[in-house]
């Protein structure tokens, strides 16, 4: 399977998560990416390209101006404000505030955060638009026809709406991708999310959409990140209604519960009659995951790679989590291998 890689991934790494109430290193860390190269190199797994440039047009088609022009410049305003540390907010537009958008940095970063875990810092976003453009250099190989190909992308994508940042995530990567190839002739694309945390903001980019089917096996809203999104009874509105499809699963979750989950999942896309496939594939769902409540062991992966294959749609994988850092690379290339099998 073709990979595409870029070192710009390197620019994304911060100082500081939120986390338990103390200022940690970041989950989503560098050695991440590199640790999943290194496996696909051992594997063989295919050729490993750099990506192309594709400029803001394919940004814009999923996110809003305002919220790229912040992105693109907290930093600078950030520093330039004279703080000291990393951007993290701290007032946001809850219940009965106004939704508006401030002119100061920290206004800012209340209006568009959706969590508060994810610090900006130094190249952050030089990072994210080179994972954004990892995931549509690979969507530009579903386009032109090849089966399957892996965006080795971070920062990563689903956490981030058409104007919310936040769960480690700035740029929606699978939802630019999925657009991308709707916009180049697919007219049904399906998104299939396998991170063990909903993927809020892919929901919410194609919730009214009939056109991009969203759906997702995670940890239950109840129990886990981002509490607040990924309820069965979300299931799209409009002309989306019934587009959307939630399967959240409670603490402790093993791979044969996850598995069945899966093949509600696989039908739902069958009876969709999609033309490509993205799938959001996280593997946070590992037993070892320090952030996470599942229990799927590294040769599950393996198993629902296949189950992937034999949807038998082209196949376009976006990392997002996994941060059991040490068994990211073979829980990922698991997957990926399992697809390519005969
Ligand atoms: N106690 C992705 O996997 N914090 N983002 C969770 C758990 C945020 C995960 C706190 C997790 C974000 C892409
Ligand atoms: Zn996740």
């Amino acid at each position: 399977m073709l990979t595409v890689f870029s070192t710009d991934h390197l620019l994304r790494s911060p100082r500081t998560e939120l986390y338990g109430g103390e200022l940690v290193r970041p989950h989503e860390s560098p050695e991440r990416a590199q640790i999943v190269l290194d496996r696909i190199h051992a594997l063989r797994l295919g050729e490993v390209i750099a990506p192309a440039r594709f400029g803001p047009a394919p940004l814009l088609r999923v996110h809003d101006a305002a919220y790229l022009e912040f992105l693109q410049q907290a930093w600078r305003d950030w520093v330039g404000a004279g703080n000291r540390g990393e951007a993290i907010p701290d007032c946001w537009p809850a219940r009965r505030m106004a939704q508006r958008c401030p002119n100061s940095i920290l206004g800012k970063l209340g209006y568009y955060a959706m969590a508060a875990e994810t610090s900006i810092s130094h190249g952050t976003w030089e990072a994210a638009s080179a994972a954004a453009d990892v995931a549509l250099t690979a969507a530009s190989r579903i386009k032109d026809g090849v089966r399957a190909a892996f965006a080795l992308c971070r920062p990563p994508g689903h956490h981030a709406a058409r104007d919310l940042y936040g769960g480690y995530c700035f740029l929606n990567n699978a939802a630019i991708a999925a657009q991308y190839l709707r916009d180049g002739g697919a007219a049904r694309v399906a998104i299939l999310d396998v991170d063990f945390h909903h993927g809020n903001g892919t929901q919410d980019i194609f919730y009214d959409r009939p056109d991009v089917l969203y759906v997702s096996l995670h940890g239950d809203p109840v129990h886990a990140f981002p509490y607040f999104s990924g309820y069965a009874d979300e299931i799209g509105a409009g002309l989306g209604n019934g587009f959307t499809l939630n399967l959240p699963m409670p603490p402790r979750t093993e791979f044969g519960i996850w598995q069945d989950a899966l093949r509600t999942a696989l039908a739902r896309i069958a009876d969709f009659r999609a033309d490509a496939l993205v799938v959001s594939l996280g593997v946070d769902t590992f037993v070892a995951d320090p952030i996470s409540f599942f229990r799927l062991q590294s040769e599950d992966f393996s198993t629902y790679g296949r189950m992937i294959r034999d949807c038998g749609l082209p196949a376009l994988f976006v990392l997002e989590g996994g941060y059991a850092v040490g068994e990211i690379g073979v829980n990922v290339v698991n997957v990926l291998a399992g697809f390519e099998e005969a």
